[in-house]
């Protein structure tokens, strides 16, 4: 308040702001600002005194903070603290904050990588069990995308049939996802009658109010395989930009979506046939741009997802074919397009709609129903297009009420050790691969949301997971809960003492409500990665707080220094069990194995993530723990050199292709 107050007083930002509030004064900020993570002042910071580590200064803390975060954690639990239980099938509910939540449909037949793990499913997961901690009503809906040359492709090499092929796939796609606990609501895909019941339904609606228009298009064909070939995966030069890896739909590069005919191949038996062709996102740029407007403002967009539409708008809408010359696919209804089906972009995202049909049949409570359902897309960046503008447009066309994106949280891209993740060359690790590597799933999860690709490229390294899980894992969190345990253990025979809160513990309360307001501010934002550094710093508190107070030692001294021996454990306990809440979302097993550990009461579950989040008493004096162990293993120096030059791209190893 104090730097705004001084801010609001300058005349340059007085007179900035009538200009660009236009004489809403400063007022006209407010909701801006209210939406914004707290900064950290760093007038606060010099109020400390001198530290020569700047890793030690801690944040200042004043005596109304120590209060109220005293009176907090004297409320304890709350006894109507929301129930956990989900009952299928979850529907919109009055009251609620409805929450539909998608992850981009993999592709059947290629196994994912740990980049597509983290930038799709894995995220979705962290988000969608929060919101369920928060207690939003969430469904979170996923599914194979099943139809397209790449898949006839796969079944004609495996000499398959097509459906045996996405059989065999959803089957390896599942379990996959099972390992790493991702915790779909519905799992499904796109090869139903649902797909082609609601894909035809709308095609037919855009079709009726003159959204669609005929037309030749050249296509790329290989004349010596006789066949067409899928935009996605033909490379070539990008006519924009130039980037010489671009795909025949994209160019990762610019982000401009591409007529594969305009991409420049080298292959020499390519033809461009042209064939009829149905077209879409005709007359709906008015329409878009409106809604545009209102999402991106109303809702949470990361700034690459606004970035990509937004210069996708700035060259206008054209036509895109909706129509494809295969057999594998949703047939075109249209009598004069009997041997078409639709083109993947326009059926593939239909096929949230349909995937959730097959959950259940009142599938329209969460699609048609924009007042009541607020909808969350999670992505990697390329996706980005496909989904704010191609996507949004065919619903628009229908005219039909759909429920629209709200949030569109798209990640960058996670390279592998610096370079890209390959399928052919065999670098990386993919899904299948990382349960053979020993490494819990838990610990996975860990350092993936670690190096999350949030606001920027980020990398999967060996060496920096073996260092994060034993520091930040196993030193840092592993250490202060597990001594927390032992403690009362060991110096309480498995009682909670009894706590006698003096000015020092009155701080650390203030220190970690913050932290954990800090946390529950950008998870709601679904900054997923930044929340996870506050989890790290409350375990760090406490560890200074142990080491400080040195409550083994004082267990054997005077009547005095036990009972602040018994205060310093009773805390400590409290923020281990705090921690097990706030890491639930992250690493789940871990989180029900310190619960279990501590004994903990389900409602403080509920409880700590109500509101802006309150730190409050849940073991309290006299409570008996349960047994403790270490939560981690060290990861060690020659397993890691091991596994690196496992997956280190000298061979291929993929089981499936074998
Ligand atoms: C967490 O603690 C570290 C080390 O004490 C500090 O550098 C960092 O800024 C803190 N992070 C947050 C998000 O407060
Ligand atoms: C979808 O629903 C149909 C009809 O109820 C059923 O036969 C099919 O197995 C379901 N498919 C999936 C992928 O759930
Ligand atoms: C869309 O749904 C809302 C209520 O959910 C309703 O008020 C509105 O009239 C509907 N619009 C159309 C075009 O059906
Ligand atoms: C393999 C590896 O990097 N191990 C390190 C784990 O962390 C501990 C301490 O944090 C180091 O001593 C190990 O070298």
């Amino acid at each position: 308040k104090s730097w705004f107050d001084r801010v609001a007083a300058m005349h340059s930002c007085q007179s900035a702001a009538q200009k660009v509030l236009q004489g809403k004064g400063l007022q006209g900020m407010k909701s801006y600002m209210q939406r914004q993570p707290v900064p950290q002042s760093s007038q606060s910071r010099d109020a400390q005194p001198c530290n020569s580590n700047p890793a030690e200064v801690s944040r200042f803390v004043s005596e109304e903070e120590m209060e109220a975060a005293t009176l907090t954690w004297s409320q304890g639990l709350s006894a109507d603290s929301q129930p956990l239980e989900r009952k299928h099938p979850i529907l919109p509910q009055e009251g609620k904050r409805n929450i539909l939540m998608t992850s981009a449909l993999p592709y059947v037949n290629n196994v994912p990588h740990l980049g597509n793990i983290i930038g799709c499913v894995l995220s979705a997961d962290v988000f969608s069990r929060y919101g369920r901690l928060r207690g939003w009503n969430m469904l979170f809906v996923c599914g194979t995308d099943e139809y397209g040359t790449a898949t006839e492709n796969k079944a004609r090499e495996e000499g398959l049939t097509p459906q045996q092929i996405c059989d065999k796939y959803h089957a390896v796609h599942s379990s996959i996802y099972k390992w790493f606990q991702i915790d779909f609501d519905f799992f499904g895909r796109t090869t139903t009658e649902k797909q082609t019941e609601i894909a035809q339904d709308i095609f037919w609606r855009l079709h009726k109010r003159g959204f669609l228009l005929e037309d030749t298009v050249e296509q790329l064909r290989c004349e010596n395989c006789q066949r067409f070939l899928a935009d996605r995966f033909v490379e070539g030069v990008c006519p924009h930009c130039r980037y010489p890896e671009a795909r025949g739909d994209q160019c990762d590069k610019c982000g401009r979506l591409i007529n594969a005919v305009d991409l420049r191949v080298s292959l020499e038996d390519l033809s461009k046939p042209a064939a009829f062709s149905l077209l879409s996102l005709l007359q709906l740029e008015t329409q878009l741009e409106q809604w545009l407007e209102k999402s991106t403002s109303s809702g949470d967009w990361t700034a690459n997802a606004k970035q990509i539409t937004r210069s996708w708008l700035r060259d206008g809408l054209k036509p895109r074919c909706i129509t494809r010359d295969l057999k594998w696919g949703t047939p075109v209804p249209h009598p004069d397009f009997k041997e078409k089906v639709f083109y993947v972009w326009f059926d593939a995202p239909i096929g949230y709609l349909s995937i959730t049909a097959n959950y259940t049949d009142q599938w329209d409570k969460w699609w048609k129903n924009p007042h009541q359902v607020e909808l969350y897309h999670f992505m990697a960046k390329d996706n980005v297009p496909f989904h704010s503008v191609v996507f949004p447009c065919s619903l628009l066309g229908t005219q039909d009420n759909y429920t629209l994106v709200n949030h569109l949280i798209a990640t960058e891209y996670l390279n592998y050790e610096d370079t890209k993740f390959s399928k052919s060359r065999g670098v990386g690790v993919f899904g299948d691969m990382a349960k053979d590597t020993g490494i819990p799933s838990d610990v996975w999860r860990f350092y993936l949301l670690y190096v999350r690709p949030e606001g920027q490229d980020s990398a999967f390294s060996w060496a920096d997971m073996a260092l994060k899980n034993n520091s930040e894992l196993l030193n840092n969190l592993g250490n202060f809960i597990n001594r927390a345990g032992m403690f009362v253990t060991k110096f309480f025979e498995g009682c909670v003492p009894v706590m006698e809160l003096q000015q020092e513990d009155k701080r650390l309360l203030a220190l970690v409500g913050w932290e954990l307001q800090q946390y529950i501010q950008l998870m709601d934002k679904v900054k997923i990665r930044d929340a996870l550094k506050h989890i790290l710093n409350i375990s760090r508190h406490g560890n200074q707080y142990i080491q400080v107070n040195e409550p083994w030692k004082k267990i054997k001294e005077g009547d005095a220094e036990r009972r602040r021996a018994g205060t310093v454990t009773g805390v400590s306990v409290n923020i281990a069990c705090l921690l097990s809440v706030m890491m639930l979302p992250y690493m789940p097993e871990v989180s029900q194995t310190i619960r279990d550990q501590l004994n903990a009461p389900q409602s403080c579950i509920g409880t700590m993530l109500q509101g802006s989040g309150a730190f409050v008493c849940s073991l309290n004096a006299g409570h008996r723990i349960g047994a403790v162990s270490p939560l981690f293993q060290k990861l060690e120096a020659d397993q890691i050199e091991a596994l690196k030059k496992r997956f280190g791209g000298q061979q291929v190893f993929d089981v499936y292709d074998a």
